[in-house]
């Protein structure tokens, strides 16, 4: 293989920019060669007041089959949005079948914002995550993610001490490179990075602004940077000016998500 060939694991959302609507383009963007599990197919995301979903738990033992009569691997792999537990055995089969040796394994728990679970989501699928996080060598949780995962209370106004001992009880139960996203300090916002060793904190300016599938447009880009090369510092600082960028280059709130096409568009000479 020339580059690195990863599996992303996500919906697949017909309207509404989000999980893999937003991960392939990025991907290929920071040039990454993208294949794709797609884990349900929505009419749109779950921000709108309704939805269809086609679960696809039953068509990837299929899938599964033939990718092994074709030999095929990954170097990496990306999960988002998973939809239902019953995905999640499957991640670990792929993980164990189908990955080249030394393959990453970076998780985005993808199951919850401002302080919420998104719809359709309990308490068992946290419990399911936070089970197969222990297989994760990066994870990227949100903070809100990341106080389900723990049961800990999510606060809006915080210092460090807190956000530094949800990484740690992070990094104790799942053994992963922790980066918890939309950390605030000191009206910056950005991310925090426990490795086990330092924290280290990857902060820039907060628009004053919202919209889904930022998550998943940072999760993509840290990713994209990170297999070629970059630190997880430098992935974070390149994806955190991503997502501001496409957020200024976005109107208000309007459930599409965030225009990163004129992101792109503008950065070809
Ligand atoms: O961006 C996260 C996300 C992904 N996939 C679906 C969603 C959401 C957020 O609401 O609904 C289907």
């Amino acid at each position: 293989m020339n580059g690195k060939r990863i599996l992303t694991v996500q919906d697949l959302s017909c309207v509404g920019q989000c999980s893999l609507t937003v991960a392939l383009p990025v991907l290929s963007h920071y040039g990454v060669e993208a294949a794709i599990l797609p884990t349900a197919v929505l009419s749109n995301h779950t921000m709108f007041k309704s939805w269809s979903y086609l679960d696809l738990t039953d068509e990837i033992p299929n899938i599964y089959k033939v990718w092994k009569e074709n030999g095929i691997k990954f170097s990496a792999f990306l999960l988002g949005y998973l939809g239902k537990e019953s995905i999640m055995a499957l991640c670990e089969q792929a993980f164990d079948e189908f990955s080249e040796e030394g393959a990453p394994v970076i998780i985005d728990p993808a199951f919850g914002d401002n302080g919420k679970l998104y719809g359709g989501f309990d308490e068992k699928y946290v419990a399911a995550m936070r089970n197969l996080l222990k297989r994760a060598d990066i994870i990227l949780p949100n903070l809100t993610e990341a106080t389900f995962l723990l049961n800990e209370e999510y606060k809006t106004a915080y210092d460090r001490a807190y956000v530094e001992g949800i990484a740690k009880k992070l990094r104790e139960i799942t053994g992963a490179m922790v980066v918890i996203t939309g950390v605030e300090q000191d009206g910056l916002i950005g991310e925090l990075i426990y490795d086990g060793n330092g924290f280290e904190y990857v902060l820039s300016e907060k628009l004053p602004k919202f919209s889904h599938g930022t998550g998943d447009i940072f999760a993509a880009a840290f990713t994209a940077k990170y297999l070629n090369g970059s630190s997880p510092a430098e992935a974070c600082a390149v994806a955190g000016k991503l997502v501001y960028d496409c957020l200024a280059a976005t109107e208000d709130w309007h459930g599409y998500g965030v225009q990163f096409e004129d992101v792109f568009a503008s950065q070809i000479k």
